[in-house]
């Protein structure tokens, strides 16, 4: 008869989220462009779960998103989406074009370096002990406003129907979730930014985008 051999599957991937995170939804938004199935660990962070010890071993900065693949962790979604990208080539985040690979980087990291870590939780928790709610807004407005201007700057003479050409690459990966929580949690007007704006529609059709939404994820709260 047939054998059967344990321990043959390769482990599934696993991804340490939160629904709301940003940075979360970068790599989900991958993980699906990929085709990676995987399984879900929720880390609510307004139950402070990323300060746990535990999760702590997965992620020594505590923060979300950590990747766990077998016998390899990685904390950071950079850093886990350039992973997913020399381990997984199937649909490349990276075109070979130099010029375009350069200006998709510099996309991701502005989101990434220039954005979203001033409207981090840790960062609006401090802000709000200096400032009232209507400061508060006005200050992540500024930030977010400014990595805008200069992102539709950078991209406004780029034809095509996604931020750099009709391919999906990493910098629609970093630009989806930061103009949804730009729209959705921190009242940002996308008239101001339109080539912005027409990537954005452009991402609400694809499944890979809509998939990972946060209000699409098993840890999203019935009340929110
Ligand atoms: N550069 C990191 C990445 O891209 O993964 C940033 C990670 C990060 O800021 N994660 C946020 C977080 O875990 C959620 S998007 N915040 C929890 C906190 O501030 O305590």
């Amino acid at each position: 008869g047939s054998k059967e051999i344990v321990g043959a599957e390769p482990a599934k991937l696993k991804l340490y989220s939160y629904w709301r995170s940003s940075c979360s939804q970068r790599v989900r938004i991958a993980l699906n462009l990929k085709g990676l199935d995987y399984e879900y660990e929720t880390v609510n962070l307004l139950k402070d779960e990323q300060f746990d010890p535990e999760f702590e071993k997965l992620n020594p900065i505590k923060y979300v998103p950590s990747l766990v693949d077998g016998d390899v962790v990685v904390g950071d979604s950079l850093a886990i989406i350039l992973y997913l990208e020399d381990k997984y080539p199937q649909h490349p985040l990276l075109p070979k074009d130099l010029k375009k690979k350069a200006l998709n980087l510099q996309v991701a990291n502005i989101v990434g370096s220039s954005i979203q870590p001033l409207q981090n939780l840790s960062i609006l928790k401090f802000i709000e002990t200096k400032f009232d709610a209507d400061e508060k807004l006005k200050w992540v407005q500024h930030y977010i406003g400014k990595g805008f201007s200069a992102l539709e700057k950078l991209l406004k003479d780029v034809p095509g129907k996604y931020a750099t050409g009709d391919e999906v690459l990493l910098a629609d990966v970093f630009l989806a979730p930061q103009i949804d929580a730009g729209v959705a949690r921190f009242r940002i007007d996308m008239t101001e930014y339109p080539r912005l704006a027409r990537a954005h529609a452009a991402y609400s059709e694809l499944p890979a985008f809509q998939a990972a939404l946060p209000e699409r994820q098993p840890d999203y709260p019935a009340s929110a």
